[in-house]
């Protein structure tokens, strides 16, 4: 299935091995890796197209079912479940539907999902006209082709998923190698820091990104750095945290980003990641909010600009400022349904 901007493998849980490592196996071998090219798998030599999702009835009170997220490396034999996906979320209760977990309930389904990465909970609402998923519908999000059945997602509580706290350090600022950074996790583990504090302008295209070596490197120096303080340990071999270079906005939104994750520039904005952003954004004296637009009151739109269009976010705070709340609109598509071997 497509979810939002990326595209996995939807598995039910039963289905996959029990024991961990020999589901992994499964899974590089389903999709390819290790080889920058996935010939010999279903994986689209891109990060954003090795993913997969587990999914299973849930026996927790309220949640209609557990969502396990993994992320196939594409060149290297790892199989990481140290970061969630708000993309690949977007499909989860559309498959869950089909793969008869839940049942629809009109025209609109809405969907408990649990995180099993985070241990928070998303609720997606899926279209199911006459009982039935429809992805046929006239959302359009950028970073995708045509339109679609909206699928919004809503997320409360996000503070912390991986990192314990919405500030890992306690502050809004750190100084990484002579760069000034915000640490934060509101969904996502990101280092949030100026383009032009690196040298560029913020306005790059993915593939300047993907080629600028001395850039990587050196952004990949201050995530390893970072990876202890943001309470994930050694990072060398893990997805996160996510490398959000910021800059003002250009298209009349809340802010400008290039975000690596990690080590490929992304084509347009993780989900849970543009919600720690744009979290970001409203943190007085920090790196965002010097170059964002904020816009006034409690519950904020605030559009992410990233290199093929914007992902807008809204999101609520409560009277001291703090995000309590976020949501965002994503679509999804079934592509294909059947047996994959490995
Ligand atoms: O941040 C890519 C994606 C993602 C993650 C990544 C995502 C999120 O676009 O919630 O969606 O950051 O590796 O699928």
């Amino acid at each position: 299935m497509r979810g939002g901007t990326s595209k996995g493998g939807y598995f039910l849980k039963d289905d996959l091995p029990a024991d961990v490592a020999e589901r992994d196996a499964f899974l590089l071998a389903v999709m390819g890796s290790p080889d920058p090219r996935q010939i010999d798998g279903m994986g689209g030599a891109d990060p954003l197209t090795s993913k997969v999702a587990v999914v299973s009835r849930s026996a927790r009170e309220g949640i209609d079912v557990d969502y396990l997220f993994l992320q196939v490396f594409v060149d290297q034999a790892i199989v990481t479940d140290a970061q969630n996906c708000g993309n690949i979320l977007a499909g989860v209760g559309p498959f869950a539907i089909e793969r008869g977990l839940i049942r629809a309930t009109g025209d609109e389904t809405r969907v408990a999902i649990y995180m099993e990465n985070t241990g928070q909970v998303a609720v997606a609402t899926v279209q199911t006209p006459g009982g039935v998923p429809t992805y046929a519908g006239n959302a359009a999000i950028d970073g995708v082709p045509g339109t679609h059945a909206p699928v919004p997602l809503e997320f409360r509580d996000t503070a912390g998923s991986s990192c314990g706290a919405l500030l890992p350090t306690d502050q809004t600022v750190d100084v990484i190698n002579g760069v000034a950074v915000t640490l934060i996790d509101n969904g996502m583990p990101c280092v949030v820091m100026a383009a032009a504090d690196l040298g560029i302008t913020g306005y790059e295209d993915r593939e300047w990104l993907d080629g600028a070596t001395e850039l990587k490197a050196r952004i990949e120096a201050i995530r390893l750095a970072v990876g202890p303080l943001m309470n994930l340990g050694d990072v060398t071999d893990k997805s996160v945290p996510k490398m959000m270079l910021v800059a003002p906005p250009r298209q009349g939104g809340a802010v400008t980003v290039r975000s690596f994750i990690p080590h490929r520039a992304h084509a347009t904005i993780g989900v849970l990641g543009a919600v720690s952003v744009a979290t970001a954004c409203l943190l007085p004296g920090s790196p965002a909010a010097a170059v964002a637009h904020v816009p006034d009151g409690a519950r904020k739109l605030l559009s992410v600009e990233h290199p093929t269009g914007e992902m807008s976010c809204v999101l609520e705070t409560d009277d001291g400022g703090a995000v309590v709340s976020a949501a965002l609109l994503r679509t999804a598509r079934k592509l294909m349904d059947g047996v994959v071997f490995g």
